[in-house]
């Protein structure tokens, strides 16, 4: 096999005049040029981005049939279908970097891309639909409000309306939590025992801290990211604490503590082994998970001919109408 040709070197007048651009706060938008690792950096980041929403929707999606009514059943199936609305999106804005969706999702299937590590643990209660929408969707919040301020215009504009949506998410995750903290004794212990179990991975999914952050440097330096990994979970953990608290639950860190001169709610440490053993596919449920992706994938083959079959009519159609 020949090697894949490697990309001239970016021509440093262009490097510094894109520098300076995002230095004035411009956007830099598909038709712009870019230096290539931009456009790298982007493509990993996006693409694992929309990766996360599609995947992140088969733990809830388990919990549809078994809502415990009518009106969380419509409530949760909405916002799973918003979570696909969200990858298409992202896949959008990264095909405008030049790469199609489905070198994308077949980078998915061959599991060489990554995906957010938080869905790779299972869904064992209902207390669990409210834990992802507190916690898991209240950290993506956090994560992606810094994002639609990101230097690349299509992705900055997606994060947009995701937040909106994410908020309801959110919402709807907490509301379930409180019900149920409200609730029974059993069902306050089924909110507290997810709690638990959906705390650390939480955090986890801003990342590895800024020491071992390897992109870190050079996405907050052309402004992707705008804070750093282990700045926005120190605002996740000071948004949710008080949150936790209101609702009568507990939080499973018995370092945590309020220090009074910073504001800030310090916690324990994280265990970055089992982070390590998630993001290299040795979570609780990695295989389970791309299993279901490629099912999926191709059991949906018959919808994608089908849809390229039709295309295929309207062209002959609209051909034969202009002869
Ligand atoms: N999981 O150098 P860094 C959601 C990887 S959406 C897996 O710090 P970076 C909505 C990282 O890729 C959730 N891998 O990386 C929803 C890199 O590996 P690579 C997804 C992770 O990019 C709710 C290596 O570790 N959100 O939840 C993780 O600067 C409910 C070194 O890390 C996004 O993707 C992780 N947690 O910072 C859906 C937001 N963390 O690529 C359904 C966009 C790190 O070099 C239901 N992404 N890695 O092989 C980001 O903000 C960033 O990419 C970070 C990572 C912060 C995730």
């Amino acid at each position: 096999m020949s090697p894949t040709p490697k990309s001239p070197p970016d021509d440093p007048a262009l490097v510094q005049a894109f520098e300076a651009r995002i230095k004035a706060g411009e956007t830099i938008e598909p038709k712009d040029w870019m230096p290539e690792r931009y456009r790298k950096q982007l493509i990993r980041m996006m693409s694992q981005h929309a990766h996360s929403e599609i995947v992140g929707m088969l733990p809830e999606g388990n919990w549809i049939t078994r809502a415990p009514n009518l009106r969380r059943k419509m409530a949760l199936l909405a916002k799973v279908q918003d979570e696909a609305g969200h990858g298409l999106y992202i896949y959008c804005g990264t095909e405008t970097l030049g790469v199609s969706r489905d070198t994308l999702v077949d980078q998915l299937h061959a599991g060489v891309a990554k995906y957010s590590s938080i869905f790779n643990y299972p869904t064992l209660s209902w207390a669990d639909m409210g834990a992802i929408g507190w916690l898991v969707d209240g950290a993506a919040i956090v994560n992606q409000t810094v994002l639609a301020k990101a230097s690349y215009g299509p992705y900055a504009r997606a994060m947009v309306r995701i937040c909106k949506e994410e908020n309801f998410h959110k919402r709807q995750g907490y509301e379930i939590m409180a019900t149920l903290a409200a609730g029974t004794p059993a069902q306050k212990e089924m909110a507290q025992e997810s709690l638990n179990r959906w705390w650390w991975p939480s955090l986890m999914m801003f990342g590895p801290s800024d020491v071992n952050s390897p992109n870190s440097a050079e996405l907050l330096k052309w402004r992707v990211k705008r804070k750093s990994n282990d700045d926005l979970r120190q605002r996740f953990v000071n948004l949710t604490i008080p949150q936790g608290q209101a609702i009568g639950l507990t939080f499973p860190d018995p370092d945590l503590k309020h220090n009074p001169d910073t504001g800030d709610w310090e916690s324990g440490p994280i265990d970055w082994d089992e982070f390590m053993a998630v993001i290299h596919g040795n979570g609780p449920c990695n295989r389970e998970r791309l299993e279901a992706r490629r099912a999926a994938h191709d059991n949906g083959a018959w919808v994608r001919a089908a849809g390229d079959a039709y295309a295929e009519k309207q062209r002959s159609r609209s051909q034969s109408t202009a002869a």
